[in-house]
């Protein structure tokens, strides 16, 4: 089993999600499931900045990114430049977080194999000096896979390798009718939801393509792995309760810390 003291100090995983609550439960859920540590003390080393939170055991850094891809890619960008001045060789950066389903069981895991932009393209398109730079979104296709070999029947959820829609807006962006503004049927939203399920999409959550595409051009490994709070085909409310959002929160973690377990081990 790989030893709590960071390699060098340089790190070698890096894993990011929406709370700085989640990622403070990931450094401990890793300090305990990979390095065998209770009751370790975790200093948030960004907590002057306000704006995220990030910790480090031995070799993971564990960082939080807000919602949505302008927060996300702000922090993501703070990672590979520090992970380029620590001169960390072959890091691996995840995303853990939460999305909603497609005709998949609420509290099934999805690992994604690419993202998918709200114009339905495996791209993230972001306007820099007035035009469009396109990226492609496409995710490494040996680490998902990797990653989902991770699940196994002995899980109490099931795991899914698919395609993950990023979108711009957690409301009509993700065809619900329950948010403020709507300008469409629940015959759209399904037809939408039907449509994207064909394409391969298991999940939608709001960073994917973002994520792929950054990962991807700065040649770093990336992955994402989201637990799904809901089944978007039967609803549009989170409704499950809390304590057991709580619990399928740690899904994702579960998974990632078995994979960097094994990494350490073999490595
Ligand atoms: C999933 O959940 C958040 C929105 O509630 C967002 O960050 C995402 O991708
Ligand atoms: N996060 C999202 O962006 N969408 C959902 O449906 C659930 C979580």
């Amino acid at each position: 089993m790989g030893d709590i003291a960071p390699r060098k100090g340089i790190p070698e995983f890096v894993c990011i999600g929406g709370t700085k609550h989640r990622m403070r439960e990931f450094a401990e859920f890793v300090s305990f499931n990979v390095f065998h540590r209770k009751n370790v003390k975790l200093v948030n080393l960004t907590k002057h900045s306000h704006r995220y939170a990030t910790y480090k055991v031995g070799p993971v850094l564990s960082v939080s990114h807000g919602i949505g891809i302008p927060s996300m890619t702000t922090v993501l960008q703070e990672i590979i430049k520090l992970l380029h001045y620590a001169k960390a060789v072959d890091p691996i950066v995840f995303r853990i977080g939460t999305s909603g389903g497609l005709s998949i069981p609420p509290g099934s895991v999805v690992v994604s194999s690419w993202g998918l932009n709200g114009y339905l393209e495996k791209s993230y398109d972001i306007p820099v000096m007035g035009r469009s730079l396109k990226l492609p979104a496409i995710l490494d296709k040996r680490l998902s896979q990797e990653i989902y070999s991770m699940a196994s029947e002995e899980d109490e959820f099931q795991t899914y390798l698919g395609g993950t829609m990023g979108a711009d807006d957690f409301y009509r962006g993700q065809a619900r009718l329950d948010g403020p503004f709507c300008d469409h049927t629940e015959e759209d939203k399904l037809e939408f939801l039907e449509k994207l399920s064909e394409m391969g999409v298991r999940n939608i959550e709001m960073e994917a393509p973002a994520f792929a595409a950054l990962t991807k051009e700065a040649g770093i490994r990336g992955a994402i792995v989201c637990v799904t709070l809901l089944n978007r085909l039967e609803g549009d409310q989170v409704s499950t309760e809390k304590g057991t959002l709580l619990q399928w929160q740690k899904r994702p973690m579960a998974i990632v810390a078995k994979f960097i377990s094994k990494y350490l081990d073999s490595s």
